[in-house]
């Protein structure tokens, strides 16, 4: 679909008529055979994501890092990675993605820094220097301790103690992971300048990584016991994050017309409105961690009933009511995959469930997310032990839960084998070609196995692959408004297995029916709905008749209908 750029002149929300595919550069395709993918494998790329049918590419950092967590920790926000390539083949990957109607957003990670950024090695040098207040330094407790009792999410605590100037400094993440100090209006014009230069290039938006993080609490107290296992809601809910994006918005996205989806990790349902209600100025939608966070308990692996997934949406609608937006999306960088998280990945339901969650994801009131993968239905990896891993966040958890003896490894391990991040992050599985087809080198991190059985080229050919499920998902959410503004009703929000729900504009009305599940069951449409025909369904359907009332739902059937 062609899509021209928004303009600063364009009134409409472009945004939330986008499906967006999110890329992360590490995993994607290796161009040049190092085993690590680069921006010219991207451009290689662009005909496979605009076959696909995808508006808006979400691209994770491509800036020059260290790479401790693989990205997330930038040393130089004006210059691209050098394993991913230039700028020049940055400029070339965003002008063929424009030529094909594909709008770019980037990753704004300006909650923190690489210790290795020019600021913070300023920062660092003496407690009188120009950038001392770049960053957030505390002198430690008389005993020594750090100044409070903030845990990293990465493990250990969230200060690291300095010897040149004698202070601690603060990282919510990785030690290599300086918090930047937003009280500090130098640090709000040096993070404005920078999205400029991006913006002026011509990329589109800015996904703004774990943003609400960026106003820290006054005076930093001791978080409360039962603050301790999820600080995120404490980091996320600082006086001044509001005035700060308030002010971003008006300096930087409102003139440029720009997308911004914001990172809300802790802010919950409740609060999301303060971030997204078009009425406020500040971001265009936010991502909820409500659905991917729906069967974790920090690091360990909880249940999850469909009841209470279908709760959360509802509620992530409800959030974003009449003047906010919402994020559709059930896998990220950050997450197992998702048709081994919420579908059934055995070879006998994986297709046909990884279709059923993309009609999930595709037919929400929100801007549908796409993980690079997804539309091909790749699973989790086999993960056996820690040595398998890649993820800093792993590394970190593993030093404090079962080094200290906390945690039996063979509990952790398998906690994390279902949860891992690295389980999203294992390269594209493109052929079954070595390795995928990803890299004719070594790849940085094992390609899964079952990309001999999973991959493109083989989906591209067949018209029943989760790939062309995808593409005809998103023509249809393209041709249909409904389905993008119209309302959303949970018409069954109790039942176990069946996930049934219309979306309505004006008298267009929809219904969407996902069987969650491998038992066949008959279901009488409640509510007197009647339908008119069935548009779409991930090929187990049967042939409903119009004023159908009563469907035969087969294993994972996922169908839209029209409804009379
Ligand atoms: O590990 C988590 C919290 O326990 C993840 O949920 C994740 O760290 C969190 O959602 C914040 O994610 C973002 O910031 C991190 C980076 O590691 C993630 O990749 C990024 O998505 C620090 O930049
Ligand atoms: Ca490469």
């Amino acid at each position: 679909m062609s899509q021209t750029r928004a303009t600063p002149q364009r009134p409409t929300a472009w945004w939330k008529e986008v499906v967006v595919y999110q890329v992360y550069p590490r995993s994607f395709n290796d161009s040049n055979g190092d085993g690590i993918g680069d921006l010219n494998g991207i451009t290689a790329k662009l005909g496979y994501l605009q076959q696909l049918g995808i508006d808006v590419v979400w691209l994770s950092p491509h800036f020059d890092s260290p790479n401790a967590d693989n990205g997330y920790d930038i040393r130089n926000y004006r210059q691209v990675l050098a394993e991913f390539g230039t700028m020049a083949d940055f400029d070339r990957m965003l002008e063929d993605m424009r030529a094909r109607g594909i709008e770019l957003i980037i990753d704004l990670v300006v909650n923190h820094t690489s210790d290795e950024h020019v600021w913070f090695a300023d920062s660092r040098r003496s407690r009188d220097n120009p950038r001392r207040d770049y960053y957030i330094w505390r002198d430690g407790k008389p005993d020594g301790a750090p100044p409070n009792n903030y845990p990293s999410f990465f493990g250990g605590s969230a200060w690291q103690l300095d010897p040149t100037t004698g202070q601690y400094y603060l990282h919510y993440f990785d030690v290599k992971q300086p918090d930047l100090n937003w009280e500090n209006p130098q640090v709000h014009a040096e993070v404005f300048d920078l999205m400029r230069f991006w913006l002026d290039k011509g990329v589109a938006g800015f996904r703004m990584d774990v943003i609400p993080f960026i106003s820290k609490q006054p005076g930093l107290p001791d978080l409360a016991p039962d603050q301790l296992a999820h600080p995120e809601f404490v980091y996320s809910n600082g006086p001044q994050v509001h005035q700060y994006l308030q002010r971003m918005h008006h300096e930087i996205l409102d003139p440029y017309n720009a997308m911004s989806v914001g990172e809300a990790f802790g802010v919950t349902l409740e609060q999301a409105p303060l971030f997204t209600d078009a009425q406020r100025g500040e971001l265009s939608m936010v991502f909820q961690f409500d659905v991917v966070r729906l069967d974790r308990d920090n690091w360990r692996k909880t249940d999850w009933t469909l009841p209470a997934l279908k709760a959360a949406l509802a509620r992530i609608d409800q959030a974003a009511g009449l003047h906010g937006w919402a994020t559709s999306y059930l896998c990220n960088h950050d997450n197992p995959r998702a048709v081994s998280h919420f579908g059934d990945d055995s070879p006998a339901w994986r297709e046909r469930s990884a279709k059923a969650l993309a009609t999930l994801v595709l037919t929400q009131r929100a801007t549908p997310f796409l993980y690079q993968g997804d539309e091909l239905g790749m699973t989790n990896y086999p993960f056996q032990g820690v040595k398998d891993y890649d993820d800093v966040e792993v590394r970190g958890q593993w030093r404090q839960l079962v080094e200290t003896g906390r945690v039996p490894a063979a509990e952790y391990l398998e906690h994390v084998r279902q949860t891992s991040r690295d389980n999203a992050r294992t390269p594209m599985q493109w052929s079954a070609d070595p390795h995928g087809g990803f890299t004719t080198g070594q790849p940085w991190l094992a390609v899964n196995p079952n990309y001999v059985e999973i991959n493109a080229a083989a989906q591209l050919e067949d018209p029943d692959s989760v790939f062309h499920h995808h593409r005809r998902l998103i023509a249809l959410r393209h041709q249909t408004p409904a389905l993008v503004h119209g309302a959303y009703v949970d018409i069954d929000p109790k039942h176990e297995q069946i996930f049934a729900y219309t979306r309505t504009l004006a008298d267009e009305r929809y219904l969407v029916v996902l069987n969650f599940g491998t038992r066949p069951l008959e279901y009488a449409l409640p509510g007197g709905l009647s339908i008119e025909r069935a548009v779409l369904d991930n090929g187990s359907g049967d042939a409903v008749t119009a004023g159908a009332t009563l469907l035969t739902l087969a294993p994972w059937q996922a169908t839209i209908y029209k409804l009379d």
